[in-house]
């Protein structure tokens, strides 16, 4: 169809595409023997995460097994678990950090 405002129609069904990126859930992962005072370090430090919350979520991984730290999208995801891995190793504990798309 077409009339006089000039608009023949054609964009009238696609939406504006702003599409966002996809986002990666970066998990932490319990273990037996990384400290818990490490596992809050690592949740202030890369996080941004403050003690008090840092502690919960440490105490979540521990009972459940893991929890979701953050969410973000892939190359700053990727930099947090190549981080923490980096940290845990440096001063030699077992903690595993993964990421998996939301
Ligand atoms: N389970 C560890 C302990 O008892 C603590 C821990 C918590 C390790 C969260 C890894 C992740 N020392």
């Amino acid at each position: 169809r077409s009339n006089d405002d000039g608009d023949v129609g054609l964009a009238l069904k696609t939406r504006p595409k702003t599409k966002r990126p996809p986002l990666y859930k970066v998990l932490l992962l319990n273990d037996d023997y990384t400290p818990m005072e490490f596992v809050v370090l690592v949740l202030e430090r890369f996080f941004g995460i403050g003690h008090a919350h840092a502690t919960e979520i440490m105490l979540t991984v521990h009972k459940k097994g893991l929890a979701v730290v953050g969410v973000f999208p892939f190359e700053i995801a990727e930099t947090k678990v190549q981080q923490v891995m980096e940290f845990a190793r440096r001063h030699q504990h077992p903690l595993q950090c993964t990421m998996e798309k939301e």
